[in-house]
C-alpha cells in the first residue's frame, strides 16, 4: 500500500462540501439512546437503525464516508448485501471504530485511557477485506478540578499514534479523536488551554511514531465551555477560539478536520462550523467538516422511534440534518430557515 493511497482517500473524504457521519456507537451506546425512546435493546433493532441509515436517500450527496462499527460492519442489509457494501454503492466510502473503549487510567481517578492495541493489526486486515479504507480511536480528555493530568494527556497521545502507524501499514487511513469533553462548568479560555496542549501533545506523538500527515484526518472537539458554565459564549466566539487553537496545532500538510459534535445541539453545532466557515476559510489550510453523530443522528432517531412506519420521515430528518452540515462546510447554513424546515417537517408528520 503506498502513500499515495493514504493520502487519495484521505482527501477524498473531505473532498468538496461532505462531512463524515459517525455511526459508530458501541452496543452500549446505542441501547442507551434506544433505551430513552423505549426502542428494543437488541442486535435486531440496532441493524434495522443502521439500514435506515445507510439506505436514507440522497445520503450520499452530502456525506463523504461512514464510520461502522464491529457488529454493524458484519451485518447485512434487508437486501442481503453487506452494510460496507451499500455504502460504497452510494458513493460513501466505510470506515470503522477500532478503539475498544475508555478504560480507567491507573493511579488517575476520573481519568481514562483509550485501549485496543493488541491484536490490532489482525484486526485491520480484516477490516480492510471486508472493505474498510479507513478508521477511527477515541482517546478521552476530561477537565476537573486538577485535570486533565500530564499522564492521561500522554498515554492518550501515545496510544494514537500507534494506533495510526498501524492503520498506515495496513493502507487504512487513520481518524485521530482526541475528545476534550464538553462536561463540566469550565470556562471557553479553559477549554481553549486544554485542547491546544492535547492536539499538540498529539502531534509530538505522531511525528514520534512517523504517521504519514498527508495520509490521516484529526476529529478533534470544537473550542466550547462547559455545558453547565455560567457564560455561555457566542457562535463567534467558539468559532474564533476553535480556528485559533487549531491553527496553532495542526500542521497544513493534513488534509482535513472532521469535528466530533460531543452533545451540542444539531442547531449549535452547525452554526458554529458555519461560523468557522464563513469567517476563516482563507486562513485554514486544512479542510474543516464534520463528523457529527449525536447532533445528525437524533433528530432522525426521535423520528424513528422503534417504528417501522416511520423509516421514511426518519430519513427526512437524518438527510436534512447532513445537508444542513453540508451548507456549513461551505459558509451558507441559515439557522433560522433551516428551523423553519424542522418545524414544518414536524407538523408534515
Ligand atoms: C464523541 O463521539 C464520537 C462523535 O459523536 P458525537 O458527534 O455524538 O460527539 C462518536 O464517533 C463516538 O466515538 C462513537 O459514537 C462511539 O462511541 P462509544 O462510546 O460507543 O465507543
Amino acid at each position: 500500500m503506498t502513500a499515495q493511497t493514504l493520502t487519495d482517500t484521505a482527501r477524498a473524504l473531505v473532498a468538496g462540501d461532505k462531512g463524515l457521519l459517525a455511526m459508530d456507537e458501541s452496543n452500549a451506546t446505542c441501547n442507551k439512546r434506544f433505551a430513552v425512546l423505549g426502542i428494543p435493546q437488541t442486535e435486531a433493532a440496532r441493524r434495522d437503525w443502521r439500514e435506515l441509515i445507510v439506505t436514507a436517500p440522497g445520503l450520499g450527496d452530502s456525506i463523504s464516508g461512514a464510520i461502522l462499527f464491529d457488529e454493524t460492519i458484519r451485518q447485512k442489509t434487508n437486501a442481503g448485501q453487506p452494510f460496507a457494501k451499500a455504502l460504497e454503492a452510494v458513493g460513501i466510502i466505510p470506515g470503522i471504530k477500532v478503539d475498544m473503549g475508555a478504560k480507567p487510567l491507573a493511579g488517575h481517578p476520573g481519568e481514562t485511557v483509550t485501549e485496543g492495541l493488541d491484536g490490532l493489526r489482525e484486526r485491520l486486515a480484516e477490516y480492510a477485506g471486508m472493505g474498510a479504507r479507513f478508521a477511527k480511536w477515541r482517546g478521552v480528555i476530561a477537565i476537573d478540578k486538577g485535570l486533565p493530568s500530564r499522564a492521561c494527556i500522554e498515554v492518550n497521545a501515545h496510544a494514537l499514534a500507534r494506533y495510526a502507524a498501524l492503520c498506515q501499514e495496513a493502507g487504512i487511513v487513520p481518524i485521530i479523536e482526541p475528545e476534550v469533553l464538553m462536561d463540566g462548568d469550565h470556562t471557553l479560555a479553559r477549554c481553549a488551554e486544554v485542547t491546544e496542549e492535547v492536539l499538540q501533545q498529539t502531534f509530538v506523538q505522531l511525528r514520534a511514531q512517523g504517521v504519514l500527515l498527508e495520509g490521516m484526518l484529526l476529529k478533534p472537539n470544537m473550542v466550547l465551555p462547559g455545558q453547565k458554565a455560567a457564560v455561555q459564549d457566542t457562535v463567534a466566539a467558539v468559532a474564533e477560539a476553535t480556528v485559533n487553537c487549531l491553527l496553532r496545532t495542526v500542521p497544513a500538510a493534513v488534509p482535513g478536520v472532521a469535528f466530533l459534535s460531543g452533545g451540542q445541539s444539531a442547531q449549535l453545532a452547525s452554526a458554529r462550523l458555519n461560523e468557522m466557515n464563513l469567517k476563516f476559510k482563507a486562513r485554514m489550510p486544512w479542510a474543516l467538516t464534520f463528523s457529527f453523530s449525536r447532533a445528525v443522528q437524533q433528530p432522525a432517531l426521535d423520528a424513528w422511534k422503534g417504528d417501522a412506519a416511520n423509516v421514511a420521515v426518519a430519513q427526512q430528518a437524518l438527510v436534512l440534518r447532513t445537508r444542513a452540515n453540508q451548507a456549513a462546510r461551505r459558509g451558507d447554513y441559515k439557522q433560522d430557515k433551516q428551523d423553519q424546515q424542522d418545524k414544518q417537517d414536524q407538523q408534515d408528520k
